[in-house]
């Protein structure tokens, strides 16, 4: 939206309406709803540009118009001298070195755990902000790990290395901040259905090749089409998996608060993209169904589909290549007060990791923070 400074120009009704119209507008681009087309453009950097995350953030960075005057796709040497696509045009995927020489103002990273250990902070130090995607720095004290619609309010200036959080983490505290304002969070239990591009493009083939009855690499120890996997990522010692844990100490870390008690079983299912969870929470207030509803209905980046006559509720199937999390099945657990089930998903690809990614990008632009 833009509107321009006509104000001078108006009669006096239209001036009121001129003034409510540029308010709402301010509101908006503060919210980081809308980027100004006043505000400059910019140097961005993809690192990891060939991977499934990667090919995501170039295209979240494309449909969101993100001002980008120039890119440069960045890659392992490998795929160095490869192609990718933006805005119709061609583009030469380049090292890490020459990376850093191009000196954009935004890296976005998804190139995995070493790889960000060992070139985020060479970025940094060349001025660089980088919003990393994999898990090295979500629970480092020093960095911020950042969902926009719950946190971006931490950011600053000097944050040169800023977390993404894990996708299962970020879809659902989208959904439960607004309720953890108006009752208090005591405690989560959440259970996951996790598709397999979480894993990456080796489990998107596995599921493929099973599918067609053809032999090939496997990502996972099992079979997935025609089953359900119990584990996602590493065991620990505690007996939870690594993927457990991440819901357990990101969604501390995002929403400030170390009272709320976490617990989370996290599965694989036979599903290509969209990560769906059953989230029961107890509060410490008491609440009214229509208030959550409204709540939910109210808070940014949320839809709430709920119509059990119609049977409407959310699935993969329909957050596919949404920006949104998608919220139903909102009822009261009637085993004990102050109870709430619910069920979320969401796009894994891009809310759960290039969408969030780009947002945080848009926030410091918007806030002047790069
Ligand atoms: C998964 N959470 O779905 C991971 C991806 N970040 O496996």
């Amino acid at each position: 939206m833009c509107i321009g400074n006509i104000n001078k120009n108006l009669p006096n009704v239209g001036r009121f309406f001129y003034a409510s119209l540029q308010n709402a507008h301010n509101q908006l681009e503060q919210a980081n709803i809308i980027l100004s087309p006043k505000k400059q453009k910019m140097k961005v950097a993809v690192v990891g540009a060939t991977g499934l995350v990667g090919s995501k953030m170039l295209q979240v960075l494309e449909e969101r118009n993100f001002p980008v005057s120039e890119l440069i796709p960045v890659a392992s040497e490998k795929s160095v001298g490869k192609q990718v696509m933006f805005k119709g045009k061609p583009y030469a995927v380049v090292g890490m070195e020459a990376g850093i020489a191009a000196k954009p103002a935004v890296a976005l990273f998804s190139a995995g755990g070493s790889t960000s250990l060992e070139w985020a902070p060479k970025f940094a130090a060349a001025g660089i902000k980088v919003i990393d995607n994999s898990s090295a720095w979500r629970m480092d004290p020093t960095k911020k790990l950042v969902v926009p619609e719950v946190n971006a309010a931490v950011l600053t200036k000097d944050d040169f290395i800023i977390a993404n959080p894990n996708c299962s983490t970020i879809q659902m505290v989208v959904a439960l901040q607004p309720l953890h304002k108006a009752f208090t969070i005591k405690r989560i239990v959440v259970s996951t259905y996790q598709s397999v591009t979480g894993t990456g493009k080796k489990a998107v083939d596995q599921l493929m090749n099973e599918r067609k009855g053809v032999q090939g690499e496997m990502a996972y120890k099992y079979p997935i089409d025609l089953n359900v996997i119990p584990q996602i990522d590493v065991f620990l010692e505690n007996g939870y998996t690594k993927e457990e844990m991440k819901m357990v100490n990101e969604t501390k870390k995002i929403m400030q608060d170390d009272n709320i008690r976490v617990t989370a079983t996290t599965v694989r299912i036979p599903v290509i993209g969209g990560h769906s969870e059953s989230v029961n929470i107890e509060f410490e207030k008491e609440f009214e169904i229509p208030n959550i509803i409204d709540l939910l209905n109210n808070a940014p980046g949320v839809v709430v589909q709920q119509d059990d006559a119609a049977q409407l509720y959310p699935m993969p199937l329909w957050a596919h290549e949404k920006d949104e999390v998608f919220v139903g099945r909102i009822r009261r657990d009637e085993t004990q007060p102050k109870t709430l089930n619910m069920w979320v998903v969401s796009d894994n690809l891009r809310k759960g990791a290039a969408t969030n990614a780009v947002q945080i990008a848009e926030y410091l632009m918007a806030n002047h923070l790069l």
